[in-house]
């Protein structure tokens, strides 16, 4: 069947079901921006001309929201809880639906087991029959969900290759297999699923290794930008922290050089009295719900982030209301080595920033990430702020168009059922390190990214593929790694050339002439490097605003 666009939400709006706040935050941000999501697909539809698409059958289980894994974000919508996780799953849901998919919703390991033909209250009952769906997006609750009373062995099932599971801060391929991670030190709570890294899809763009899946933030038209733009309050900011508790403890200083130049709003949940951690010169409106939070924002010069909550939406919001981000940066850096938030999750990112998104992909003039113990450089930042001008900005990857493009692009592309071929070139010469292009030969399989795209690089001793790509303005494209896992590519005088099972190879090291190659696929990754070796990396091109897409990706 064809997948047709849909600009009409209500079919939607009727399967995601009631009596959670959750479920009425979903409900209440698909409703306030189902017009923007309707001329987006429009957009798509235009831009992609009439090309076909497969209508999938998608499954959709949130294994966060189910009673069955204690479900503790619900009762906290209305308290200041996390909502950047129901913003996602609000936008996933809205994408896959106004794409044109053919969509089933489970918040219930009772009608997860109904989905999938399971006879409910048979416990473990194994999965056996056919997968009756293409694609199965879900979370680790999920997977456990789906371990736990269905018997779905995750070591190789034939459904495994299907699902897709949504994951806030991502999962690095030495965290996410198995045997190596429990013999190397990355076990963790989370990981070890074995699944192909891109099968973990992320909240922004943080390790290539995985998907980058997105959300989505609001738009706005040039003449609501202008009206932005000229109803600015110079003086006026508000702090980013909507629970108490982040407000507390060593932020006096900093707040009171704040409150010297500008009018601090905040939008702090409280029962009935003022949180004492909140500062009696601080206008707070209490947790607002969504349009009027925008609201508050497009008044509003200034966002403010004192550090906690990491990596949420409410800084791209800020931004695409025109306000200046201004955020704390991390020196040291945070970590799962360092920080209890980052304790045991399956990644080795180092967190720059509150919101490293920002600080890299946004930066000026919109995001300003300073010392916060220099009160020196922290006044200077809010003077500058207060004197600058600038438009209210989104980047193309958070709109609607955007995060449906790359959705699209996804489920049409992305097939990891498929066993993952290796390639050896045959005509070595045509691959030079250091030339940056590796022309493969004509024989080539099909790949996607396609193999147009691939820019081979060494990166630094010690220097992941992550940055090495980036430094060249490239991406670290994993699913080019098996074209460039072999001694042709590798392209050095290697004295001995070995394979094995260890996240760093592909690579070499010039001191003993030695060339490594991976041996398990599995392992292919972007994020892992060591002061011994220069990695080989497979990197690519990617499109302005888009980065989870190459020139020729879609
Ligand atoms: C992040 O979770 P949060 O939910 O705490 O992220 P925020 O950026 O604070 O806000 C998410 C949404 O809350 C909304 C706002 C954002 O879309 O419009 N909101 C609101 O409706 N009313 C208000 O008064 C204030 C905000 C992240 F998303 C999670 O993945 C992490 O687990 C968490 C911890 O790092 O941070």
């Amino acid at each position: 069947p064809t997948a047709a666009f849909r600009t009409d939400l209500s079919s939607l709006l009727d399967q995601v079901g009631t009596g959670k706040e959750s479920l009425s935050f979903m409900k209440r941000r698909m409703r306030r921006l189902a017009s923007q999501w309707g001329t987006a697909a429009q957009r798509l539809h235009a831009k992609l001309r009439q090309r076909w698409r497969e209508q999938k059958k998608i499954l959709v289980h949130v294994g966060f929201l189910t009673e069955e894994s204690g479900d503790v974000f619900s009762p906290k919508v209305l308290k200041g809880g996390p909502l950047g996780e129901m913003v996602q799953w609000a936008d996933i849901l809205t994408a896959l639906h106004v794409l044109g998919h053919n969509l089933k919703i489970s918040m219930s390991v009772k009608e997860l087991q109904g989905f999938l033909g399971v006879p409910p209250g048979r416990g473990s009952c194994p999965l056996t029959g056919p997968l009756p769906f293409d694609l199965i997006y879900t979370d680790y609750h999920g997977m456990q969900q789906m371990k736990q009373h269905m018997g779905l062995s995750l070591k190789r099932h034939k459904y495994v290759c299907h699902i897709r599971v949504i994951d806030t801060f991502g999962t690095e391929p030495a965290y996410n297999h198995e045997d190596y991670a429990t013999l190397h030190g990355y076990r963790t709570n989370w990981g070890y699923w074995n699944l192909n890294s891109r099968q973990y899809m992320t909240m922004f763009p943080h390790t290539p290794d995985n998907s980058f899946m997105g959300f989505v933030s609001e738009e706005l038209n040039d003449t609501e930008k202008r009206s932005i733009m000229q109803n600015k309050v110079n003086n006026m900011a508000v702090v980013y922290g909507k629970e108490a508790s982040m407000w507390k403890q060593g932020k006096e200083g900093f707040l009171q050089i704040l409150h010297r130049y500008m009018e601090v709003h905040g939008t702090v949940y409280y029962e009935t009295q003022r949180p004492p951690e909140v500062p009696a010169y601080v206008k707070n409106h209490g947790l607002l719900p969504q349009h009027e939070l925008q609201t508050l924002l497009r008044k509003a010069k200034l966002f403010i982030g004192f550090g906690f909550p990491y990596e949420g939406p409410a800084p791209l919001e800020a931004i695409a209301n025109g306000c200046i981000y201004l955020q704390p940066k991390f020196h040291p850096p945070h970590s799962s080595l360092n920080h209890e938030f980052f304790r045991g999750k399956p990644t080795s990112r180092e967190v720059s920033s509150q919101h490293p998104y920002a600080e890299q992909y946004i930066g000026r003039p919109h995001v300003m990430t300073v010392d916060y113990n220099n009160s020196q450089e922290f006044d200077t930042a809010i003077r500058e702020i207060m004197s600058t001008e600038v438009e209210p900005y989104l980047p193309y990857e958070y709109t609607c168009e955007g995060m449906l493009e790359r959705v699209h692009a996804y489920i049409q592309h992305q097939d990891f059922c498929a066993p993952e071929v290796p390639f050896p070139p045959t005509n070595s010469s045509s691959s030079r390190l250091g030339a940056l292009t590796w022309a493969p030969d004509a024989s080539a399989p099909d790949a996607w990214p396609p193999l147009s795209s691939l820019r081979l690089l060494a990166s630094q001793e010690g220097q992941s593929c992550v940055e090495a790509c980036q430094r060249a303005n490239l991406v670290c494209e994993p699913a080019l790694f098996r074209f460039v896992n072999n001694k042709d590519a590798l392209q050095v005088q290697c004295e001995v050339v070995e394979a094995e099972v260890n996240h760093v190879f592909p690579a070499f090291s010039v001191l003993r002439r030695e060339c490594s190659l991976q041996k398990d696929p599995l392992l292919y990754s972007c994020a892992g490097h060591s002061p011994k070796y220069r990695r080989l990396c497979p990197c690519r091109d990617y499109r302005r605003g888009q980065v989870a897409l190459c020139r020729d990706c879609l």
